[in-house]
């Protein structure tokens, strides 16, 4: 097989250095040999797939901007390459690795305790240990401000009652990064899988994101260790600092999505004949590929730009927004017109657009609706909170 080339039409790879083209290009062989051949079949038959794990962790990808505990220590940009490419294999793949790094490990390095940090990142960087980030409820989710799972303090422990759902990685982790009310002050706490009264539900039937697992979590009396507690996990502010990363990642990998999407349908275009010409000749089809390649090329100056903010530290959450924002909206958008080009082949799992279709509508949903994301901008550029 070729290997991959995405579009790059404004020259973005010239702005990497050799070192993020290498840790991309590694990533990018990974997607191509090991998950583009099984993926569209554990899309149909609703399985992670599981068995890339140690290879995933082998490649140094959990938690891979995170510094100390085992993990890589990447650049943000580096990371979003490599989330790019994961994505381009799969939106569930990319979900796993962001749950894993950008919401558990990233609430543990930052929010955790010494203890904690030490005894949870490193097997979590080498994928012994799985996590998920426990933060939705039935009935709270876009307002997670008024989430119901309780924390009572008894003796040297917490009793947690209450349910989470739509949980990523729930029902297969070992561990569960769940925030709960104490009195009146939302916190942090890891909770082990085991832990007496922790349960979890496996969410069947989605028709996006087959590929990862999702699932409820019910904490019935559950009694964990004071010590479980994240020392730093003290207000919702915390929860949210959390979604930055996992936010800012999606915008890089929404791109893969878009990129695997535009790429099959100009192939398709050159080779489908109709009306004795290749569709690509067609000024109509033209112009929808031409639009793709537009907005997936600004996609990466967005993304780019964003990750060069983040590495120096000047990435405000409000501009992760707008990067998670356009960049989601856009590969979905290029994902129904690729569906479009490719005709009655596009409803098909033989090609990859459908899938990424489907999947993009979950990540639209995910961390911030996209009309969340527009009130977030729309706070930060007139002072006016439209939330309620
Ligand atoms: P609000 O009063 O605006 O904020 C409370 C405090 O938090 C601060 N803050 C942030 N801090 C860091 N990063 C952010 N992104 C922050 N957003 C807000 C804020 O400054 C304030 O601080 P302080 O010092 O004044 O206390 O809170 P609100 O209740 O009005 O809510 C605002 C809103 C709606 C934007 C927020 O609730 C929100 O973002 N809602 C969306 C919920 C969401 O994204 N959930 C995601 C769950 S995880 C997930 O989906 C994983 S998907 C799997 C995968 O990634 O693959
Ligand atoms: P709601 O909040 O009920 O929103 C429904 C609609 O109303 C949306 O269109 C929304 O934009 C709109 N709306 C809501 N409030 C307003 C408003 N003030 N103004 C205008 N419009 C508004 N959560 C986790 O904690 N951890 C996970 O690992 C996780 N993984 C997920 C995996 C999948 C596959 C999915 C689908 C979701 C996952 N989530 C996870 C949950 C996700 O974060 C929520 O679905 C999301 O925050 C939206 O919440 P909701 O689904 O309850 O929608």
């Amino acid at each position: 097989m070729d290997p991959y080339a995405p579009p790059d039409y404004l020259l973005i790879d010239d702005l990497l250095t050799d070192e993020e083209k290498l840790v991309r290009g590694t990533v990018r062989e990974f997607v191509d040999q090991r998950v583009l051949p099984i993926i569209a079949k554990c899309f149909r038959e609703e399985r992670f797939p599981a068995e890339l794990l140690p290879e995933i962790a082998g490649l140094g990808l959990l938690g891979a901007n995170l510094e100390g505990y085992g993990c890589a220590g990447l650049s943000n940009l580096a990371y979003g390459l490599v989330l790019a490419e994961l994505e381009r294999g799969d939106s569930g793949l990319r979900s796993f690795v962001s749950v894993q790094g950008s919401l558990a490990m990233y609430a543990i390095h930052s929010l955790g305790s010494e203890e904690q940090k030490e005894r949870w990142l490193p097997p979590m960087a080498r994928g012994e240990k799985i996590g998920c980030f426990g933060l939705t409820e039935p009935d709270f989710g876009s307002n997670p401000s008024g989430l119901q799972t309780r924390a009572r303090r008894v003796a040297d422990e917490y009793v947690l009652s209450g349910n989470k759902m739509w949980i990523t990685n729930g029902s297969i982790a070992d561990l569960a990064v769940v925030w709960a009310r104490q009195d009146d002050e939302i916190v942090g706490f890891i909770v082990e899988k085991g832990s007496p009264g922790f349960s979890t539900t496996l969410q069947k039937g989605k028709w996006s994101l087959r590929a990862s697992v999702t699932s409820e979590l019910h904490f019935e009396d559950c009694r964990i260790k004071a010590s479980a507690k994240m020392p730093k996990a003290l207000g919702l502010k915390a929860a949210l600092s959390c979604l930055n990363q996992a936010r800012a990642g999606i915008s890089w990998g929404a791109i893969g999505a878009a990129s695997a999407c535009y790429s099959e349908a100009l192939q398709y275009s050159k080779s489908r004949i109709q009306f004795g010409k290749p569709i690509g000749a067609f000024q109509l089809v033209q112009a929808k590929l031409v639009d793709m390649l537009t907005e997936i090329t600004k996609a990466q100056l967005v993304a780019h730009r964003l990750s060069v903010l983040k590495d120096q530290g000047k990435a405000r959450p409000e501009m992760i927004s707008l990067a998670k924002r356009n960049n989601v909206a856009m590969a979905l958008e290029v994902a129904r017109t690729a569906r479009d080009i490719l005709g009655a082949n596009g409803v098909t799992d033989e090609y990859c657009v459908g899938r990424h279709m489907a999947n993009l509508e979950s990540v639209k949903t995910y961390e911030g609706t996209h009309d969340i994301h527009t009130l977030i901008i729309g706070n930060d550029i007139t002072g006016h909170a439209a939330f309620a």
